[in-house]
Parts: C-alpha cells; sequence; structure tokens
C-alpha cells in the first residue's frame, strides 16, 4: 500500500549554495548528507515539521539530474511515497500498466530501498517508490 509522502526531490546546481538557502528558508540546517553513487547524486536532506525534503545535485554530467536541469532548469524533481513492501507496489504498478524505471530496487540515499515510475506514465511527475531498510 502507498503510504505517507516521504519526501520531495529538489533538482539543484550546487548542493553547497542550495544548502544556504533552505536553511535560511526552513530556518534550520540540513540533518544529513550523502552521496549516492549509483545514481551520481549528491544529496542533501531537510525536516519540515513531519515532513522531508531532499536536494540533489548531479555528479556527473550524464546523472539524470544533470539532463533535467539541462532540459527543465532547477526545481522539483520528483514526488517520493513510502509504500511497506516495494516488490508487490512494483509488481501492482505493473499490472496497472504504468512504465518501471527499475526491474529491481536498489538501495537509494537515506536507507532505503528506491524504484521510479517513468513521469511520463504518471502526468509528468516522476514517482519514486521508498521502502525503509530494516536495520
Ligand atoms: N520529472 C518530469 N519529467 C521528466 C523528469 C522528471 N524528473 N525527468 C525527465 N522528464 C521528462 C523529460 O523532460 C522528457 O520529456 P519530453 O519528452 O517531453 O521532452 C522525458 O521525460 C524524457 O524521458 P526519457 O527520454 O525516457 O529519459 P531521460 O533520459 O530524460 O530520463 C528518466 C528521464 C525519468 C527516465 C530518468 O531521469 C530516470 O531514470 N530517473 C530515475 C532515477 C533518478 O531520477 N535518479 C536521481 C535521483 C536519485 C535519488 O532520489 O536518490
Amino acid at each position: 500500500m502507498f503510504g505517507k509522502i516521504e519526501h520531495l526531490g529538489i533538482a539543484v546546481r550546487d548542493l553547497a549554495r542550495a544548502n544556504e538557502t533552505y536553511t535560511k528558508l526552513l530556518g534550520r540546517p540540513p540533518y544529513k548528507e550523502e552521496a549516492v553513487t549509483s545514481e551520481n547524486v549528491t544529496t542533501s536532506f531537510f525536516k519540515s515539521g513531519e515532513n522531508k525534503i531532499e536536494l540533489l545535485a548531479a555528479t556527473s554530467d550524464d546523472s539524470a539530474i544533470a539532463k533535467f536541469i539541462e532540459k527543465k532548469g532547477e526545481g522539483i524533481h520528483h514526488v517520493a511515497f513510502a509504500v511497506e513492501d516495494i516488490h508487490a507496489e512494483l509488481e501492482r504498478l505493473k499490472k496497472e500498466g504504468f512504465q518501471i524505471l527499475n526491474e529491481q530496487p536498489k538501495k537509494g540515499a537515506d536507507n532505503k530501498l528506491i524504484a521510479f515510475v517513468h513521469p511520463k506514465s504518471s502526468n509528468g511527475v516522476l514517482v519514486e517508490l521508498c521502502q525503509e531498510i530494516a536495520e
């Protein structure tokens, strides 16, 4: 089952400068910075109440974030939903006709298993599924 919105992902050109901006905006610094080498990104995470914002910057030109910024500029890149059973949800979405971007979920930032639905399947929004990895 889909649960809460786990976080919003925002594509930025320069993570350090965006961290300064979002620290001023939200009134607190990021609680975590993490490189995700498999995705060629560096990330930082902010809390706003119970909600999370992830800033993502590309670490290489072939990163999804670099391509996104080149086409669309900086801005909201994805909406991530918490799921309890990512494999079951991917099967369900496939049967519903969504284009899934990962045959198998992979390890993403913030100790999560992640997988994506192509934005063309979901009205122009890149959807991420996130399952907490048990400690
Ligand atoms: N939101 C909305 N639309 C997007 C998009 C996004 N994030 N990224 C690309 N698009 C649009 C493009 O603008 C383009 O639209 P037009 O055809 O109208 O020009 C279309 O999708 C392109 O699709 P494509 O040719 O299939 O592929 P791209 O090479 O542009 O890659 C995508 C797009 C979504 C398949 C790729 O970015 C991907 O696999 N994303 C999942 C992984 C990812 O985003 N990783 C980074 C975050 C990791 C993390 O959260 O830790």
